[in-house]
């Protein structure tokens, strides 16, 4: 069994599968914390965990290898001791996050881990800038901005033979903030994170961020692994059967957010007017938005109908060091509302208005939905339901789809559409 050394796991990490494990962070950590805590940080493993022991780890050697085939190797003591450390704080993201959203949203089912929210967490990492080591190992970087590189891909190769590559542009850009990390939340790296060493690629898709990483090649290609040519890439929502090579290997992110956190709190009077005397229901939400490539979220939109009306979320105060030269972390949101008896709805009614992106128009649904309302079920004294929705919109205006079934893919990667919630209440 060659996960017979896997290390153990917090049990309040949600388990998708345990070999290899794959688990999502729960909803009540992200909402708690900016920095997720080691132990609750998602956890994605095709394999198995290498095992280094601690004496070990110090002499790991990473070797890098440019495009003529020379090679240099550094020992982690090396990395540790000759080159300046650097602190990033970034967010990881896998391509597969809300993946089970966009099955259920679209009514289609999507190949892969049915993740919820929680394949996303946010870590400060300790390393050396991927930059500073590929100069050392003769790498000159002027040869990307003049264009006459023949690296154009820089490939990490991980222990356990997991690979991914990511542009070197990225890798040079002084902006660009690569690190290979050692260090998570001032830890030594926890080995289901790659423990001793992993490239962090802030902005990209975690694939990117090739864990238990000993190898580093400078090519004029991508990765040749299947991470890099057969996965991790989107198609139209029509394209079934697809040439993988046409479509490029996904990067940098796009715009993203949760509601991580559903509180309800009492009863009050409308304050829209005061002879109604209709009561209002308090809601409080929480959750993250993130954008990719460094891009910062400029608002979080939020609906308490389903997307008919919005309003602003507070964003909560940056806590990423300024340093990090582009905003590599989530920002976290809160919003206090309150919705109006009116707009909660029996289960049917409520499922029949959110459940399916392409059904709700649908003369089934429609029937299913009088039906509900002729049995009388939605009088005083029945559990009633509202949705609650949420999207971002980021530094350049990129926002959220609205339906999933507008982005479905057949792996699911990138689910993305506004994040609606079943809110429900006894009237
Ligand atoms: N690196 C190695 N060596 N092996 C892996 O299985 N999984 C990738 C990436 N790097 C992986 C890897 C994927 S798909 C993701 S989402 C992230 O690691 C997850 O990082 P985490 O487990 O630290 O959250
Ligand atoms: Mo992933």
């Amino acid at each position: 069994d060659p996960f017979a050394d896997d290390p153990a796991r917090h049990p309040d990490l949600i388990m998708r599968t345990q070999k290899p494990c794959n688990a999502e962070t729960p909803g009540q950590a992200l909402s708690a914390q900016f920095i997720t805590p080691n132990e609750l940080f998602y956890v994605r493993n095709h394999m198995w965990v290498p095992k280094v022991s601690s004496e070990e780890a110090e002499a790991h050697v990473l070797t890098v290898e440019l495009p003529d085939g020379t090679t240099k190797k550094y020992t982690l003591r090396d990395l540790k001791t000759k080159f300046a450390k650097r602190k990033v704080t970034a967010v990881l993201q896998c391509s597969g996050n809300r993946r089970s959203h966009m099955s259920k949203g679209s009514g289609r089912p999507t190949n892969g881990l049915q993740w919820e929210a929680g394949a996303i967490s946010n870590a400060s990492w300790e390393g050396v800038l991927l930059a500073d080591i590929l100069a050392d190992a003769g790498f000159d970087a002027a040869t990307v901005r003049d264009g006459t590189s023949e690296a154009q891909h820089v490939q990490f190769s991980g222990m356990e033979a997991y690979g991914a590559s990511i542009p070197i542009r990225k890798a040079v850009d002084p902006q660009g903030d690569v690190l290979l990390a050692y260090g998570m939340n001032g830890q030594p790296l926890p080995r289901d994170h790659g423990y001793p060493l992993r490239s962090i690629v802030p902005g990209h898709v975690a694939a990117r961020s090739v864990k238990w990483l000993n190898h580093i090649t400078l090519s004029d290609e991508e990765s040749p692994s299947q991470w890099q040519r057969k996965d991790y890439k989107c198609f139209g929502p029509n394209q079934t059967k697809v040439d993988w090579e046409s479509a490029p290997a996904i990067q940098e992110l796009p715009v993203q957010s949760a509601i991580t956190g559903v509180k309800l709190g009492d009863w009050k009077a409308s304050e829209e007017s005061a002879s109604s005397d209709s009561p209002e229901k308090e809601v409080a939400l929480d959750g993250y938005a993130y954008s990719g490539g460094g891009r910062s979220v400029i608002r979080v939109d939020v609906s308490l109908d389903d997307g008919k009306t919005w309003s602003q979320a507070n964003l909560l105060r940056d806590e990423a060091p300024k340093l990090d030269s582009k905003a590599w972390s989530w920002k976290r949101w809160k919003f206090n509302g309150a919705v109006p008896l009116e707009a909660f709805k029996t289960p049917e009614d409520a499922a029949a208005s959110h459940d399916s992106d392409e059904d709700r128009n649908t003369i089934r649904r429609g029937t299913a939905r009088r039906s509900a309302n002729e049995g009388g079920q939605n009088s005083k004294g029945d559990r009633r339901c509202t949705t609650v929705a949420i999207k971002a919109t980021d530094e350049a205006y990129n926002t959220q789809p609205e339906s999933h079934a507008a982005t479905w893919n057949f792996r699911g990667n990138l689910a993305t559409a506004w994040h609606r919630v079943q809110v429900c209440t006894d009237c």
